[in-house]
C-alpha cells in the first residue's frame, strides 16, 4: 500500500506541472503572475513611454468607463495628449477631476493634457483619466480593451488596457478590489 500511495502522489505532481493543467481555469496565483507581466509592459511612441495601462470593468448598463495609465516624457519638448478613440465606445475623452462649488466633478480637458518634457504624468482614479463615452458593450474583467491615443508631437499609438475589477486603483492591486 505504501508504494501505491507514493506512486499516485508522483502522478498527481506530474499532472500538476504539465502545461495542460494550466490551460484550464486560471488559479489565483497564475492570475496575479500574469497581472505582474502586464504591469511590466511598456509602450513607446516617439519620446513617450506608456505604462501601467488598465481600465475598470463596467456593469451591463453603465454608459461610460474610466481608463488609466502613466505617461513619461523622455524628450526635451512638452507633448499634449489631445484625444483618444476606442472600438468599444462612441468616443473617448480626456478628463480631470475638479471642484465645482462643494462637489468634486469630472470634466473634459478641452485643450488636452500636457505631458511636460522630462516629467511623468499619472492618470489614476480620482485624478486625470481617460473616459470611454457611450459604451457599445460592457468591459469585462480579465479581458483587454484597445484604445488609440493621439499626442500632438508623438502622433498616435494603439495600446491594450487590461480590464480590472470595478474598484481597481492601479495595476498593483489588479483585480483584488470591489
Ligand atoms: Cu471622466
Amino acid at each position: 500500500m505504501k508504494h501505491l500511495r507514493t506512486l499516485s502522489f508522483v502522478v498527481a505532481a506530474v499532472i500538476a506541472t504539465t502545461p495542460l493543467a494550466l490551460a484550464g481555469d486560471m488559479k489565483d496565483s497564475d492570475k496575479s503572475a500574469s497581472m505582474e507581466k502586464m504591469d511590466m509592459a511598456e509602450h513607446r511612441v516617439g519620446d513617450l513611454v506608456l505604462k501601467g495601462l488598465f481600465a475598470r470593468a463596467t456593469l451591463p448598463n453603465q454608459p461610460v468607463a474610466g481608463a488609466f495609465l502613466t505617461i513619461a516624457n523622455m524628450g526635451r519638448e512638452d507633448d499634449v495628449l489631445v484625444g483618444l478613440s476606442t472600438p468599444v465606445a462612441a468616443k473617448g475623452e480626456v478628463h480631470e477631476m475638479a471642484m465645482e462649488g462643494d462637489t468634486m466633478k469630472m470634466r473634459q480637458l478641452a485643450d488636452g493634457l500636457v505631458i511636460p518634457a522630462g516629467e511623468t504624468v499619472e492618470l489614476k482614479p480620482g485624478g486625470y483619466h481617460l473616459m470611454f463615452m457611450k459604451l457599445n458593450e460592457p468591459l469585462v474583467e480579465g479581458e483587454t480593451v484597445e484604445a488609440t491615443l493621439e499626442f500632438q508631437n508623438a502622433g498616435t499609438v494603439t495600446v491594450p488596457f487590461s480590464i480590472l475589477g470595478k474598484g481597481a486603483k492601479s495595476m498593483d492591486h489588479g483585480g483584488q478590489g470591489s
